[in-house]
């Protein structure tokens, strides 16, 4: 069979210039929306075109077009945001947003509903702030993952350098962002270079073949999910040192549910590397990824397929050829108490942090919860860095143990509840973002999980298991944003009010989620859930958790029990 050629959006890439289309053009342009060519390209500036779903089949009977308004995606390595920034994106949501900021399971942040006339000054203001939104999406490596916790030690500071490194290294070069958001002015390097690429050294002209993720985690604490990315690196500490990284490559979730070829797959281990090594190790990884991938079929053109098509070995083989040296074999990982980092805690330099819970990383104010104030009054009057965690959760750091009492008292009276007034299953649980802004949604998934944890939260009362850490997934389609197939319970949209059903996951991200249900209406979730919990109580073994219950059991098994212990 013949070979099939590179997809179009290799095309577009290839003859974007560096990124930089005709998006210049069309921001002069009275239209509302861009181009398809250019809206390819913009992702990669980390701009989405999106339109608001709630209205488009009113507005097409009315005839109208819909309504256009654009996602900006920021780029912030760890998380990390300082209160000057925070104070600037709080503004931006209102002023040209929808007047909410959301947390992202990776780590960043997103503003929706920006129209077009005003990307340039939203993109302006967060670049002033030394953010940028170049590489928030795109076939590139996207935003790196780090866990949140600001502990203060020799240790943590390694790791923050070798983050910023990483973050130097694959970061995409071209001039275009600059040039289109900021300066205006065309910047030397649109031109095709006489030899190699000095514009994009790493990338070269058409960028990897698909997006390219990548989390740093610490050993003992998977708070990053570092087995669901392209490429992780779990931390070892020796002493107060960072000894190396034990380096996984392979990882990712997405699915596409009319493609059996497509599913989620955790990272394999397949090396130990000393801490100055991690940049050479990297580029090599991108660089296999960037020449091997798929190009002509975008279902498959993540390097979680190119590993299981070509193989560990290959894989491995292909890198240390690479770097010109054998690995030294990964050291063995021990997990166990994955931690939210929410409520108060010491920094270990006198001060302290209070993790909030976000409910689905959604700021915002509504009637009974005045968030989005409760959040700026904190962050005008104490300055605290805030970190933002892969659970679309929040931190306010470096606060004084003097103004505790002040901060809770703002947070209790905007109606916004600490950590330990929450319960587990609400804590645990993370939405996608779904309708009515994403264009792939099926179903809908931020604003239908309350609901279903409210139901489930029922359930678990009543069946004496409130207190169990189950963490609940849900998406809204099977991309699966909210990584939903690592998770004790996920919800993964179908169709439009129904869902299948996955379980067996843990809050430690270690083991993949097995499809238990398909196609279950949105108001029976809690309900088919019931008997699983009744029969998780009755026979779960001394400290074993929902999902590891459902993986012991299986699938089958499970099946079974649901009419065993159906009865009430
Ligand atoms: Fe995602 C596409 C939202 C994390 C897998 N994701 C999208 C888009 C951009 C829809 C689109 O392409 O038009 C969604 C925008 C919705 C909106 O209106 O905001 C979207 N993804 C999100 C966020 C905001 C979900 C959230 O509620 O936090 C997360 C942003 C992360 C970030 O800051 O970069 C988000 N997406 C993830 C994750 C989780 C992770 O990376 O840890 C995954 C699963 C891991 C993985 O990549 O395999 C994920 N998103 C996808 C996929 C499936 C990719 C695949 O390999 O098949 C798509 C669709 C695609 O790329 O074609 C997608
Ligand atoms: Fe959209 Fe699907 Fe991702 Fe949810 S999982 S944000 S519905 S792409």
């Amino acid at each position: 069979m013949a070979e099939k050629g590179p997809s179009k959006i290799e095309e577009i890439k290839l003859n974007s210039q560096y990124l930089r289309g005709t998006i210049a053009e069309e921001l002069k342009e009275d239209k509302t929306h861009f181009s398809e060519e250019n809206q390819q390209i913009l992702k990669f500036h980390g701009i989405y075109q999106q339109d608001d779903r709630d209205v488009r089949q009113a507005r097409k009977k009315e005839g109208l077009e819909p309504l256009y308004q654009m996602m900006i995606r920021a780029r912030i390595p760890g998380g990390v945001v300082t209160p000057e920034a925070y104070l600037v994106f709080d503004g931006l949501a209102d002023q040209y947003a929808n007047g909410s900021l959301r947390v992202t399971t990776r780590q960043t942040f997103q503003l929706h509903g920006v129209l077009k006339g005003n990307l340039k000054a939203t993109i302006r203001r967060i670049n002033e702030q030394l953010i940028t939104t170049l590489g928030g999406c795109g076939d590139q490596v996207r935003n790196i993952l780090l866990c949140p916790a600001p502990v203060k030690d020799a240790f943590r500071a390694e790791l923050e350098e070798v983050l910023r490194r990483l973050v130097d290294a694959l970061s995409a070069k071209t001039p275009a962002y600059h040039e289109i958001w900021l300066d205006g002015e065309k910047v030397a390097g649109g031109e095709p270079p006489e030899t190699g690429d000095t514009v994009e050294p790493l990338y070269g002209k058409t960028y990897l073949p698909r997006k390219f993720k990548t989390a740093i985690a610490i050993e003992g604490d998977n708070c990053v999910d570092v087995y669901t990315n392209d490429l992780g690196w779990v931390a070892h500490r020796e002493g107060d040192r960072l000894a190396g990284f034990t380096v996984l490559v392979g990882g990712g979730m997405g699915r596409s549910a009319p493609r059996p070829d497509t599913y989620p797959r955790l990272a394999d281990p397949i090396a130990f590397v000393e801490p100055d090594r991690v940049v050479e190790v990297a580029e090599a990884i991108v660089a296999i990824q960037r020449d091997y991938g798929d190009r002509s079929d975008r279902k498959q053109a993540r390097m979680k397929y190119l590993i299981d098509k070509r193989g560990l070995d290959w894989f491995k083989g292909e890198l240390e050829s690479r770097l010109g040296r054998k690995l030294s074999p990964p050291r063995p990982l021990q997990w166990g108490g994955t931690d939210d980092h929410l409520g108060w805690n010491a920094q270990g330099d006198g001060r302290y942090w209070l993790g909030l819970f976000i409910a689905n990383g959604r700021i915002r104010d509504s009637e009974s919860m005045r968030l989005k104030t409760a959040l700026r009054e904190i962050v005008a009057r104490f300055r605290p860095t805030i970190r933002l965690t892969t659970q679309q959760n929040l931190l306010l750091s470096d606060l004084d143990p003097s103004v505790r009492d002040e901060v809770e008292e703002i947070l209790k009276s905007h109606g916004v509840p600490l950590p330990g007034e929450i319960p587990p299953v609400v804590r645990y649980s993370m939405a996608c973002v779904a309708l009515p802004t994403c264009g792939l949604a099926v179903a809908e998934s931020e604003r239908a999980i309350p609901g279903v944890l409210a139901a489930l939260q029922k359930e678990l009362q009543e069946l004496g298991l409130a207190g169990e850490p189950i963490s609940v997934r849900m998406s809204g389609c099977p991309n699966g944003c909210s990584r939903p197939y690592v998770g004790d319970i996920g919800f993964v949209g179908r169709s439009l009010g129904k869902y299948d059903i996955w379980l067996g996951g843990d809050y430690d991200g270690t083991r993949l989620s097995r499809l238990f249900e398909e196609l279950v209406p949105l108001e029976e979730l809690a309900d088919r859930l019931r008997p699983l919990l009744a029969a998780f109580r009755a026979e779960r073994r001394p400290g074993e958790t929902f999902g590891a219950y459902c993986t012991r059991v299986g699938v089958e098994a499970l099946r079974q029990k649901r009419d065993q212990y159906a009865v009430r």
